[in-house]
């Protein structure tokens, strides 16, 4: 995920894990979302197994996986609340390229769900993806008290809706008409982007039965990890590699939008990144050596290439 320069990070074994994290959860979404033999509207599965099999880093999964980790946790038995996580992200994606958001033609480098199946098509396979979503965090699972399970899932809602995702989305189109500064645009990198963070590590505390400091320290982890993963999206933005970032590069220029690095410059917005990479480990220092996995994202974030 990121080049070794010399000032870099070992990042090897997150990045060993983010590919068992990827394998294990590619392989539950394709046994939970079988493409019907014949069914009328089975060019809607097409459409949602084209952007869930489009190549994504799997993150919110992989930090799902993490947490659990850090509570002694198996990931067996939660496998289709991780696939949840990542249909949430791939509707997330689907709805934010459609002409009436970003009206984007390309993503990892390859036609969007719009593009490839039409718009209709791919509003409701972001409907389908987010709505079964729900179905499958709800559904019985082996390993967590109900109560916890549903803490887990209201979590999920709050995270990825007006408590967080939508709400960051939302900020963001309204706030293109008006002055955008640092506090701002934070609130809209937290909702947009540290919202399923907190979804995915904070769910997973939940179904762990975790207590409410670890919970607030999951939230606050989550909270500067994504702000320093978006920080380091709009310096890619203008420093990355079109072929990497599998769209091109400078498209926060042409849209003249208010980012870090127009706000202060690269180099300033990689400190910030750091910074905001730094924060985050901080923020697990109540957990013991349970939560290394976890420690390891910030740098892999903060470092990435694409
Ligand atoms: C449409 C409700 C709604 C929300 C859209 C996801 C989003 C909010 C906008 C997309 C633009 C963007 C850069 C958002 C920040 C979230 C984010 C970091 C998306 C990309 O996540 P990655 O890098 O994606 O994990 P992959 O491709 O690896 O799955």
């Amino acid at each position: 995920m990121s080049g070794a320069g010399p000032n870099s990070t070992d990042c090897t074994g997150v990045v060993h894990y983010l590919k068992t994290a990827a394998r294990d959860v590619e392989r539950a979404l394709d046994q939970l979302l079988p493409l019907p033999r014949l069914a009328p509207e089975r060019e809607l599965y097409f459409a949602m197994r084209y952007s869930l099999f489009a190549g994504g880093k799997r993150l919110r999964p992989a930090l799902f996986f993490a947490a659990l980790e850090a509570f002694g946790r198996e990931r067996t038995p939660f496998l289709p609340f991780a696939a949840a996580l990542e249909m949430i992200h791939t509707y997330s994606l689907i709805h934010d390229d459609l002409p009436a958001m970003d009206d984007d033609d390309l993503r990892r480098g390859q036609p969007t769900c719009h593009v490839r199946y039409g718009e209709a098509l791919a509003i409701l396979a972001g409907d389908a993806l987010l709505t079964h979503a729900f179905a499958l965090m709800l559904q019985p699972m082996a390993g967590a008290a109900p109560a916890d399970q549903m803490a887990a899932a209201r979590e999920v809602a709050w995270q990825a809706g007006i408590g967080g995702m939508v709400a960051g989305q939302a900020a963001e189109i309204v706030s293109l008409q008006s002055e955008v500064d640092e506090g701002l645009l934070t609130y809209i990198y937290q909702g947009k982007t540290s919202a399923l963070f907190a979804a995915a590590v904070v769910s997973a505390a939940h179904l762990c039965g975790a207590a409410q400091e670890e919970i607030a320290a999951l939230r606050e982890y989550a909270k500067h990890l994504g702000l320093g993963f978006q920080i380091i999206d709009d310096v890619l933005d203008v420093e990355g590699d079109t072929a990497k970032l599998g769209k091109p590069v400078g498209s926060d220029e042409a849209r003249e939008l208010i980012t870090f690095v127009t706000l202060y410059g690269c180099e300033a917005a990689r400190q910030r990144a750091a910074q905001e990479a730094e924060a985050a480990r901080c923020s697990l220092d109540i957990f013991g050596g349970s939560a290394a996995m976890l420690r390891q994202f910030p740098a892999l974030l903060a470092e990435r290439d694409h």
